[in-house]
């Protein structure tokens, strides 16, 4: 007899009380997840579900969005303003009137003193849309320094400017519904299942239903490249000489779309006379991939009746970022797969809303995808906020890599950080740290007071997280969703859009401009900016009730399209799952094969491979390689706090090949230090052989961990740091001085 079974109880899951259900989208990464959080009868938070009428989601959700309602009363966030005189000294708790006076009297004093440009402001891609429209209205109408950039400088910068350069815009022209259709997936650096599982998912999906082949290119084992028919371990930095390659085949092959090219390209002869140079017999001795398995990648891809391509960091986090992102689109172009179903050539987007700051913060231009250089635009943003023209900056100033080293010479003297930390999350992170002990004066407005970045400010403003504010998000297949106010903002902690339009009100003395006093006004003023004849970036049919019932729309959304689609359906609010389908705006970009060029075709730019990235040597003799975990989001200041996500994953770690190990007299979970060219950093060891025998790899989360070591070139056109590919050489250390040194490093 077994004692205690017969006793023992069926598992139950309680029932949660659940007397409403609202509407939000996640905040972590680009996917775009629509979230249900479950309130009680007394408005307590008790549960979170995904929306099983999203398309996106359609009901499923990571570790993450399931988990981030728990944020709300997360140790260590801003519960009041706080001001010191010096970095180095204790805060003191401060109102809001006097923190936001102190700003903005520190800034003009700056501004006074060194000139307009002096003052620099950094800010994210997770803040709401109306949040990034009202900061660029600020900086650009008011504050007027050009020193103004995002941390997507980080991120998606390279994917931008590839983008702008082949099809003359910006805007991923693709959709997760393109898996439904494809007869052939490339993916470049970007591990779907873990940093966005929700694509990932709906990739799966795609081919239990109908098995096409799955083309991965890592140079590590990622949990994609185990699920793909074919792995290609590239040589890190190298992918635009296998994309070369591939090309070369399709050319000689005869498999190129000649019909596409004709109609829709220029630049077809330098592109055909570049990769004539790249026989996968030579171009295998520097991409690392075996020449016949170029070959048949190739023509697996140009043969397939569509294929498409997508890709993230692995890219984009290169000297050759740009470039990158322009030979993934030459591939797509010549063989017809732009603007198709199942036939793109798809950025996966980072930050949560890395495509609302690239359309409207105004970050590298005016809002809207408009430009500083160009006079049109100028005149008709300054018309519609009723200023001078001549108060914008002839042309776009320093990216977010560059603002830093002009802080060490004395270029810039004041900034201001919102919602990103780059103490953590920078390349080179002495150097970070040295520059910010420059500043005379640095504002720091983050949801946490514990992040990093906040040892070094002179003042701290709480902001509120999430569904305690109200407002948009753009998606990576361009899908602007709603998150709608959940609950009050924590404690003394304000809305983001709140703190703009208070600052906004002290710079009065500048321009007059209006502020709409809530984000659903600046959404409508946004609106109207984005109407106009030919633009792919039209959002002017939305409304936050249209995007709600819609559960999420894909622009271009005209107001013509919605008047169509209202007069088929009826009035927007109230709507149904059943006819969600015919509101869903449109879910690709050049249908018709016209780009948004002077002369309508899309570029084919030749691409030439220079080596310029910081190899290993004889004494870096490893590449270190950095990325994610599925548990954590950036710099931990959330996901660090959220119990289960941080019990998964507690420990800064890095992914070392047994072979290598061996070699070295190395334990799997002893600790050894790693040092680089500009500092060192002690880690503990997990032998794996996801990563080759000359690499090793780092999730990037933890603080005082692989930044330390990175060196972060930067690609020409993007100025994004090639933070994938580093040198580095391991040495023993003695383990219980390291397991203190770990301890303490260690949050929670
Ligand atoms: N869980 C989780 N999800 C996230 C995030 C997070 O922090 N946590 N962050 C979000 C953000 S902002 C971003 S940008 C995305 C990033 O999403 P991903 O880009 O998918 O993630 P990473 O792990 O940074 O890098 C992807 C891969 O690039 C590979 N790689 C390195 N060098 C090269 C190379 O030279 N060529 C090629 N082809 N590949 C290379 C790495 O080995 C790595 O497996 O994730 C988003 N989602
Ligand atoms: N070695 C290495 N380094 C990397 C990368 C890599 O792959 N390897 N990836 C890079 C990439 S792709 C990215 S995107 C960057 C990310 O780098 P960061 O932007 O520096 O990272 P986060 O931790 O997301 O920082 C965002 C901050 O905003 C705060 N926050 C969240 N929501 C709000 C809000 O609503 N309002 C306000 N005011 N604050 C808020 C958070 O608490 C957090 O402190 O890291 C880059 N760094
Ligand atoms: S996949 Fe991304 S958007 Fe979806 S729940 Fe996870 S973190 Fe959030
Ligand atoms: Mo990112």
């Amino acid at each position: 007899m077994i004692f205690g079974r017969s006793k023992r109880k069926p598992i139950s899951i309680p029932a949660k009380d659940v007397a409403q259900w609202k509407y939000t989208t996640c905040n972590y990464c680009s996917t775009g997840c629509a979230i249900e959080i479950g309130l009680n009868e007394s408005g307590k938070i008790v549960t979170s579900r995904g929306h099983a009428g999203a398309d996106v989601n359609r009901g499923k959700l990571c570790i993450k969005g399931l988990l981030e309602h728990e944020l709300f009363d997360s140790p260590g966030r801003g519960k009041f303003p706080l001001m010191r005189d010096k970095a180095h000294l204790p805060f003191q708790p401060a109102s809001w009137e006097v923190a936001l006076d102190k700003t903005a009297e520190k800034i003009k004093e700056i501004q006074a003193k060194y000139g307009r440009d002096s003052f620099a402001i950094v800010s994210t891609g997770q803040l709401l849309t109306e949040e990034f429209y009202t900061l660029g209205k600020l900086v650009r109408g008011q504050i007027g320094t050009n020193n103004y950039d995002g941390n997507t400088t980080l991120c998606m910068a390279s994917a931008v400017s590839g983008y702008k350069r082949s099809f003359g815009s910006d805007g991923p022209p693709g959709c997760y519904g393109d898996f439904e259709h494809t007869h052939c997936l490339m993916a470049f650096g970007s591990n779907l299942p873990e940093q966005h599982p929700v694509i990932y998912w709906r990739l799966k999906e795609a081919l239990e239903k109908r098995k096409f082949p799955l083309i991965v290119v890592d140079p590590r084992v990622t949990m994609l490249a185990q699920f793909a028919d074919i792995h290609l371990p590239i040589t890190p930095g190298t992918d635009t000489v296998l994309i070369n390659a591939m090309m070369h085949v399709i050319f000689k092959d005869g498999l190129q779309d000649d019909d596409y090219i004709a109609r829709h390209t220029n630049g077809i002869d330098e592109l055909r006379a570049l990769v004539a140079d790249y026989d996968p017999k030579t171009a295998q001795h520097i991409c690392g991939i075996d020449e016949d398995r170029i070959r048949t990648v190739a023509r697996i891809y140009a043969r397939a009746p569509t294929a498409m391509s997508i890709w993230t960091m692995g890219i984009n986090q290169s000297t050759h970022g740009s470039d990158g992102v322009v030979n993934i689109n030459n591939l797509n172009l010549i063989t017809g797969n732009i603007g198709i179903p199942g036939g793109t050539s798809l950025s996966i987007t980072g930050q949560c809303n890395a495509m609302g700051t690239r359309e409207w913060s105004s970050c590298s231009g005016l809002p809207g995808y408009r430009l500083l250089e160009k006079q049109a635009d100028r005149e008709h943003v300054a018309d519609f906020w009723g200023i001078d023209e001549a108060f914008f900056p002839p042309a776009r100033g320093l990216a977010q890599t560059d603002i830093f080293p002009a802080i060490e010479t004395g270029q810039i003297k004041g900034l201001w950080l919102v919602a990103t930390n780059p103490m953590t999350s920078m390349p080179n992170q002495p150097r970070i740290r040295k520059a910010m002990e420059n500043l005379e004066f640095l504002v720091v407005q983050d949801v946490y007071e514990d992040v990093e970045t906040n040892k070094y400010s002179h003042v701290f403003l709480p902001a509120a997280v999430w569904a305690e504010k109200e407002g948009c998000h753009t998606n990576t297949e361009r899908r602007v969703n709603l998150t709608r106010n959940v609950l009050e903002p924590y404690a003394d902690s304000k809305a983001d859009f709140w703190i703009f339009n208070e600052l906004s009100k002290r710079f009065a003395d500048r321009n007059t401009i209006h502020f709409p006093a809530t984000p659903e006004g600046a959404f409508e003023e946004m609106k109207v900016l984005s109407r106009g004849a030919g633009r792919t970036l039209d959002i002017s049919g939305m409304s936050y009730d249209r995007i709600h019932a819609a559960r999420g729309i894909q622009w271009p959304y005209s107001e013509e399209q919605a008047r169509r689609d209202e007069e088929k359906i009826g009035p927007a609010a109230g709507f149904d799952m059943h006819t969600r389908q015919d509101f869903l705006g449109n879910p690709r970009l050049y249908t018709d094969g016209t780009f948004q060029t002077p002369d309508g075709r899309a570029k084919l730019i030749p691409v030439r491979f220079v080596n310029n990235n910081e190899c290993p040597d004889a004494e870096y003799p490893f590449w270190l390689n950095s990325g994610r975990v599925v548990e954590h989001f950036h710099t931990r200041t959330r996901t660090g706090k959220i119990g289960n996500c941080n019990k998964f994953s507690p420990t800064p770690y890095m992914e070392m090949n047994p072979d290598a190990a061996d070699e070295l007299g190395i334990e799997h979970a002893s600790y050894v230090r790693l040092v680089s060219r500009r500092g060192d950093a002690v880690v503990m060891v997990q032998l794996t052989q996801r990563v080759a025998r000359d690499m090793l790899f780092i999730p990037f989360h933890f603080h005082d961990c692989v930044n330390r070591l990175t060196l972060g070139l930067l690609d020409p056109y993007s100025r994004q740091p090639a933070f994938k590919q580093n040198a580095v050489r391991v040495e023993q250390i003695d383990q219980r001085e390291a397991a203190r040194l770990n301890m303490e490093r260690r949050a929670f």
